[in-house]
């Protein structure tokens, strides 16, 4: 049975051109900043993003975490939404670890934050207050239906945050997601802000590692929060190698997986029980309408029985993701797996 694996695009494989390149990688210590293909990818990821500098990490979470620590000290406050990546599923990281201050502000449905409450939520130069020091954004929005900011919101942001002596982090995990949904170039999408992190392990499927972009006196700094947050990597070309190809050639690809997410959509939206919330770009969410006798856990064990896997995301809520190794042979699979389930039920 073929395995339909929507729970996240991050499940992606390496592609065999990606394999091919980290066999043949050339490699050298990074921590001394002797890995060619590390650097080569550095430069073609600030080249893309319009930046001056990149920094190779981990993961987005990592990535995301360097960049509060360098742009915030010990008790600085940084704007987030409340139903961002970094606020709900980090772990806290940046309180946690750097004693930075997360100051929630409600995520419109849209992904956005209302520019008037980023304004009224800026602390006054008082001894009480901690000092606001950075808004986050993210692009595309996970947890808003994968919905992409415009450039033109993100830009408008930029501005009356830098108005304020603030500075603006863009969680871009899946900006090239967002970039081939609006049909702009990704610039359009990171001139304003100061950082950018995306993913090379989503729908880009490299195995590992997101790229940190900003300045280059911000790379700097941001070189040496990595190195302790134990994230200075040794030879680590093997894993570069495979985000280049990720870069140049699947960042071209992923209107794919968009116009499959609504493909999916419409086939679950034909079948009774089944409520689907409006697609962007990969992500879909969807509820099992009042009514349905099936709990959520025997909603994913039945469809995996048939080869389909997601996620369940809350009470009668799920995710599903599409994304290089889900052709349109699985999105039809999915579908017809639904309708088994729900029409059994
Ligand atoms: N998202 C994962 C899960 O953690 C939810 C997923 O399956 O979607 N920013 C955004 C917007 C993300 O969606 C994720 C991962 C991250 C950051 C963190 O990236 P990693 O997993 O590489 O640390």
């Amino acid at each position: 049975m073929t395995i339909v694996d929507l729970r996240s695009d991050t499940v992606t494989r390496p592609t065999p051109e990606m394999r091919r390149a980290m066999y043949e990688a050339e490699v050298g210590d990074d921590v001394l900043g002797d890995d060619p293909t590390v650097r080569r990818l550095e430069e073609l990821a600030a080249e893309r993003l319009g930046k001056e500098a990149a920094l190779f990490v981990a993961s987005g979470t990592m990535g995301n975490l360097v960049a509060l620590l360098t742009h915030c000290g010990r008790g600085d406050e940084a704007i987030v939404g409340d139903r961002s990546h970094t606020f709900l599923f980090e772990q806290g990281g940046m309180a946690a670890l750097g004693g930075i201050v997360p100051r929630p502000l409600p995520n419109q449905p849209d992904g956005t934050i209302r520019p008037e409450e980023i304004v009224a939520a800026i602390r006054a130069d008082n001894v009480h207050f901690p000092r606001t020091r950075l808004v986050c954004l993210e692009n595309t929005h996970n947890m808003c239906n994968g919905r992409p900011l415009t450039a033109e919101y993100t830009a408008q942001v930029a501005r009356l945050a830098h108005g304020h002596g603030l500075r603006v982090h863009l969680d871009g995990a899946r900006i090239f997601n967002a970039a081939a949904a609006l049909g702009v170039d990704v610039r359009e999408l990171t001139r304003e802000v100061d950082s950018v992190m995306f993913c090379l392990s989503k729908g880009l499927c490299a195995p590992v590692g997101s790229l940190l972009c900003g300045t280059a006196a911000f790379i700097a700094e941001a070189r040496r929060a990595r190195k302790v947050v134990g994230g200075g990597m040794r030879q680590v070309g093997v894993l570069a190698a495979a985000g280049l190809v990720a870069v140049e050639k699947m960042s071209g690809r992923l209107a794919e997986d968009h116009r499959r997410a609504h493909r999916l959509a419409d086939g679950l939206a034909a079948i009774p029980g089944v409520e689907v919330e409006p697609v962007w770009t990969n992500i879909l969410y969807f509820r099992l309408a009042e009514g349905v006798a099936l709990t959520e856990a025997e909603m994913v064990a039945r469809l995996a029985e048939r080869g389909v896997l997601l996620l369940s995301v809350g009470p009668g809520r799920f995710r599903a993701v599409t994304h290089y190794w889900v052709d349109d042979a699985g999105i039809e699979q999915a579908i017809a797996a639904f309708r088994e389930v729900l029409t059994a039920a």
